[in-house]
């Protein structure tokens, strides 16, 4: 930036105040006060005057999307670990850099990863119905019996940094740590976690999946009929990553069989609006609106992350998460 000039940030959704105030503080932020969702022409036209954008996974940066923003904007730094939404390699072709924001959203995630699991497994969503229902009559001892999750085997896609704290956490409940990931961890990050080299693998143990890898071309419905056999009758299935992971159509048909029990699921295909309607028809699926990081400290830090990244780069110098 020319001395003396203040890059133009177009920031697409409400950020909290903290967010705002350092944005208004050190750039010319384009705010978004109602937290409209901006299609993508309005994205483009309200991209005019940015040199940079910071927006959310709500956005959608498509190859056609990057081809059309203004050569303006050099820098994509998103509020998100999450990219998937960002087409890098098109962005590359630009010249526009992509930042995301790893490692603050960890603690909160990995909470919401035991929460899904322990929903899942003890019937909560369903629990909690019948009691607001005015459905709860009787006890039994045959009422409402779930699954036990403590001892039993917890198998994690991805050890990245969300896997590892939620494995962390499942040791809480005294669970075996088994875990897929690209490459084998060091010692100390695994922990005495075993380490399966495939996913098949790893499923035939996993009593507990749950699934932390990112979207990507690879990942894209991962969890599909045929791997879903492997896992162990009635294991639960837990998934706070992105909802491409999983192949709807099998998970759901065996949710309904048993031989899946339950899952809990904070992160859909077609989420919000066209997410697979028959989850909604299931009682024994335990469904949040992805609020993986939803938590006051780790949105306060999510945009300080992103606004870290900005510093960097119009400071001259690479950003610490930069991916493209
Ligand atoms: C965020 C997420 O809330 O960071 C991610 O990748 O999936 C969520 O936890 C969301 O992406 C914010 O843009």
């Amino acid at each position: 930036m020319p001395a003396g000039e203040r890059a133009v940030v177009l920031v697409t959704r409400k950020l909290p105040d903290a967010v705002e105030a350092r944005l208004e503080r050190d750039y010319e932020p384009i705010l978004n006060p109602s937290d409209k969702l901006y299609a993508s022409e309005e994205l483009i036209a309200l991209s005019g005057k940015a040199d940079a954008i910071l927006p959310c996974h709500t956005e959608h940066f498509s190859a056609d999307v990057i081809g059309r923003l203004p050569d303006k904007v050099k820098i994509i730094a998103n509020f998100s670990v999450g990219y998937d939404h960002v087409d890098v390699a098109a962005a590359k072709v630009k010249g526009i850099t992509v930042t995301n924001t790893p490692d603050v959203l960890s603690d909160a995630t990995a909470e919401i990863a035991m929460l899904l699991m322990l929903g899942a497994a003890r019937r909560a969503s369903e629990g909690e119905r019948l009691v607001r229902a005015q459905q709860w009559k009787d006890w039994s001892p045959a009422f409402m019996v779930g699954t036990q999750v403590t001892g039993k085997r917890f198998g994690v896609i991805g050890m990245g940094r969300v896997g590892r704290v939620a494995a962390k956490r499942a040791r809480g409940f005294d669970m075996e740590i088994h875990y897929f990931n690209r490459s084998r961890l060091d010692p100390e990050p695994e922990a005495g976690a075993t380490f399966h080299s495939t996913v098949d693998d790893l499923l035939k143990v996993s009593d507990v999946l749950s699934i932390h890898c990112p979207a990507t071309l690879e990942t894209k419905g991962l969890l599909n009929e045929q791997r879903i056999a492997n896992l162990p009758d009635g294991a639960i299935v837990v998934n706070t990553g992105r909802g491409g992971t999983i192949d709807d159509a099998a998970l759901i048909a065996a949710l309904k069989s048993g031989k899946v029990a339950a899952a809990g699921l904070d992160v859909f295909n077609g989420e919000p609006l066209d997410i697979h309607p028959e989850y909604r028809e299931l009682d024994n699926v335990f469904l949040l609106p992805h609020i993986g990081s939803a938590t006051k400290e780790t949105r306060d830090a999510m945009g300080f992350r992103a606004l870290d990244n900005l510093d960097a780069f119009f400071a001259g110098n690479e950003p610490r998460d930069r991916v493209a």
